[in-house]
């Protein structure tokens, strides 16, 4: 499966082009709307959010709540376009020169795309980058993870993110009864955490970081169950699954790093208390006595449950503005001051899901027969059933 996204973030609208999605699976716009939704919430989130109502149109390849097996075209409209219709549209200048369009951006922010992105493509204002570079172009890969959920859900695989730590505040390691039960109490709270003392702390936290014109990033970590072992490559360096998640996470915007399991722990202790030790039991077939490797070994799932974490900076856009050069004049100025979120780590938890979800869908669709979806859901349950039996 793949997936394209193109869209500005004040222009008219986002839209994505999916190919690969098996044909004959239920997909209706509420799936998707749901997930949109869940992305615009957040404690932090700037006054863009209060503007748009994310809802998608689905434009092909689906026909009454099914699946046709041709692309699926989905486009979100943004409605902060209709301010933004001069400045934007695709319309030539007429008399107007490029150095009278309004909100012409000369003075790049530190940490952005602004200055690299003029220097690749020869822009002279920077909101020719801004705006694609934007994070409201994770609305469509969100939109794109929504259907690659909808076909994790059917086959029994779960996913959900939740944020375990913003601006050095940590949440506790609490005991969750099953992912639904962390689900729900996530879906909740305003910064996606489990711990409601965490989280509390969390808030303040933003709420400084606003107050003081600054922004603070975090951690998010996602968690998948139901995967069959043996998804994945050891044999190839470009199919292995993990590397492939550690990539969806790292694009997403301001993301830097990622580990799964105990992660960067491993480098700190010996090999014994790293690799988790494999059992069998009639019934269920083989598992680990623990989960230290995340869900991976060779490049391929073991069958227990996926975890993996992202690493958010806080976001380059500061009211209290770091220091940069106007790329006119060379003079040293204070970068340019955007409109923006101050903390959008609770939002960037749900990107992440989505991500993953798409990633999980899309290694299951490229090893199973797939062009069907009831032959993919019975190729899969072959494949669970002779994991266990094997
Ligand atoms: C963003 C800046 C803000 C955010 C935006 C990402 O938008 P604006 O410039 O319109 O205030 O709200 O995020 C979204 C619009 C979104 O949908 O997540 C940026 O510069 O990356």
């Amino acid at each position: 499966m793949r997936y394209l996204t193109a869209g500005e973030s004040h222009g008219p609208q986002l839209t994505t082009i999916i190919e690969g999605m098996p044909a004959g699976m239920p997909l209706v716009a509420e799936d998707i709307n749901q997930e949109l939704s869940r992305r615009q919430k957040g404690y932090g989130r700037g006054r863009r959010m209060q503007i748009e109502k994310d809802q998608v149109q689905i434009t092909s390849g689906i026909r009454h709540g099914m699946t046709l097996g041709s692309p699926i075209a989905l486009v979100v409209e943004n409605n902060d376009w209709k301010h933004w219709t001069g400045i934007m549209g695709p319309e030539p200048l007429g008399d107007l020169t490029s150095d009278e369009v309004k909100r012409k951006i000369s003075r790049p922010r530190p940490g952005h795309a602004d200055l690299n992105g003029a220097i690749k493509y020869g822009h002279r204002d920077m909101r020719n980058v801004l705006e694609r570079s934007s994070a409201r172009e994770t609305t469509v890969r969100v939109a794109a993870g929504a259907a690659a959920k909808q076909l994790l859900s059917l086959l029994g695989i779960r996913i959900v993110a939740h944020v375990v730590e913003i601006g050095g505040v940590k949440a506790e390691k609490l005991e969750f009864s099953s992912l639904s039960q962390l689900r729900e109490v996530t879906e909740e709270s305003p910064v996606r955490c489990y711990d409601p003392d965490a989280a509390a702390k969390m808030m303040a936290a933003i709420d400084d970081a606003k107050k003081n014109g600054d922004s603070i990033g975090g951690v998010v970590e996602v968690i998948a169950e139901g995967m069959p072992a043996g998804v994945g490559s050891y044999v190839h360096y470009d199919r292995k699954l993990d590397s492939k998640l550690a990539a969806a996470i790292v694009s997403i915007n301001a993301f830097k790093g990622v580990e799964f399991g105990i992660g960067f722990e491993a480098a700190r202790k010996p090999g014994s208390q790293v690799h988790d030790e494999i059992a069998w039991e009639e019934g269920r077939g083989y598992y680990r006595k623990t989960n230290r490797l995340g869900g991976f070994e060779g490049g391929m799932t073991t069958g227990m449950p996926i975890i993996v974490r992202g690493v958010m900076k806080p976001i380059p856009t500061l009211y209290k503005p770091l220091m940069s050069v106007d790329i006119d004049s060379k003079e040293p100025f204070a970068a340019s001051i955007e409109r923006s979120d101050s903390c959008a780590v609770p939002a960037a938890a749900v990107v992440a899901e989505n991500v993953v979800a798409w990633e999980l869908a899309s290694a299951l669709v490229e090893q199973f027969y797939s062009d069907r979806f009831e032959t993919l859901k019975a190729s899969i349950e072959e494949q669970r059933s002779s994991a266990r039996e094997s």
